[in-house]
């Protein structure tokens, strides 16, 4: 049996569910609210020593990291088969995939947490504010947190973590101009990991970054097309995440259009 513990609009989870889906796989869920820090258990950590979520467990074997997952859920289920053929493709797909683990999440991670959820902390009192720090227990990971949260899209780390969002947007359309899938001919494991990606950006109300880029726009509503994409995504999205990411991306965009404009200057 298998079984997927994962958060609602975690990126990373809408990966391995965007896997499931396209497999048309069953499995059992286990729903963590990572606001209210159901991930960071003693139990949980049994499952994902690095306490994040997705983990998958398949007949009681953990399995962690969702490019690894879905990497695992494609060989152990081959049925319908989300690796190129071609090995020149299949190096492409890694070659994508590759790049969410090594900046894209964590870029993805600021411009969400900068624009739109610094807001459910600047709601806190100041001495709740310390609390939900002191949690952290690496010094350094607190000191990131507090710029974030008190400096929002001013902060040092948003504009590089920016910018690494609109070159995902550049590379992924200079590709799509030659294939019509980012590994090549046929939908893959790349297109499913980029997919949150992109959707985290039109979420946050950044689409504008793709006006100019008619060949991520297409791919973009063929993936929302295919009946992966509402599995994955709307039954597990929450109401009051999605109005704050665009609530307060539709506020910063002016500033972040601005941002993008000066770099290219
Ligand atoms: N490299 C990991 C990253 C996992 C990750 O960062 N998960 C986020 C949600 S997308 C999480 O668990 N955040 C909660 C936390 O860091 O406390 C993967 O691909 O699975």
């Amino acid at each position: 049996m298998l079984e997927l513990y994962h958060g609602g609009t975690s990126v990373c989870s809408v990966k391995v569910r965007l896997v499931l889906a396209e497999k048309e796989l069953a499995w059992e869920s286990h729903y963590l609210s990572l606001d209210r820090r159901e991930h960071q258990t003693e139990a949980y950590r049994a499952i994902n020593p690095n306490l994040k979520v997705p983990a998958l467990v398949d007949d009681g074997v953990p399995v962690v990291e969702s490019t690894v997952i879905n990497e695992y859920l494609d060989d152990r289920y081959p049925e319908v088969p989300l690796k190129p053929e071609a090995p020149h493709e299949r190096a492409r797909m890694r070659l994508w995939t590759q790049q969410l683990d090594t900046g894209i999440h964590a870029a993805a991670g600021t411009v969400t947490y900068c624009i739109a959820y610094r807001h459910r902390r600047l709601a806190l009192s100041k001495e709740e504010f310390e609390t939900y720090l002191a949690k952290k227990p690496v010094a350094e990971h607190r000191e990131r947190s507090r710029d974030r949260i008190v400096n929002g899209v001013k902060s040092k780390q948003f504009a590089p973590a920016l910018a690494r969002m609109e070159k995902m947007v550049v590379d992924m359309d200079r590709q799509l101009a030659e294939t019509p899938w980012l590994a090549g001919e046929s939908y893959s494991l790349a297109d499913a990991g980029f997919t949150p990606y992109i959707n985290r950006l039109d979420q946050l109300r950044l689409n504008p970054i793709w006006a100019d880029r008619p060949h991520v726009a297409d791919w973009y509503a063929r993936i929302r097309a295919r009946p992966s994409f509402e599995i994955a995504t709307g039954e597990w999205f929450d109401e009051e995440s999605l109005t704050l990411m665009a609530e307060k991306g539709a506020e910063e965009w002016p500033s972040l259009r601005d941002m993008l404009d000066s770099k290219a200057a």
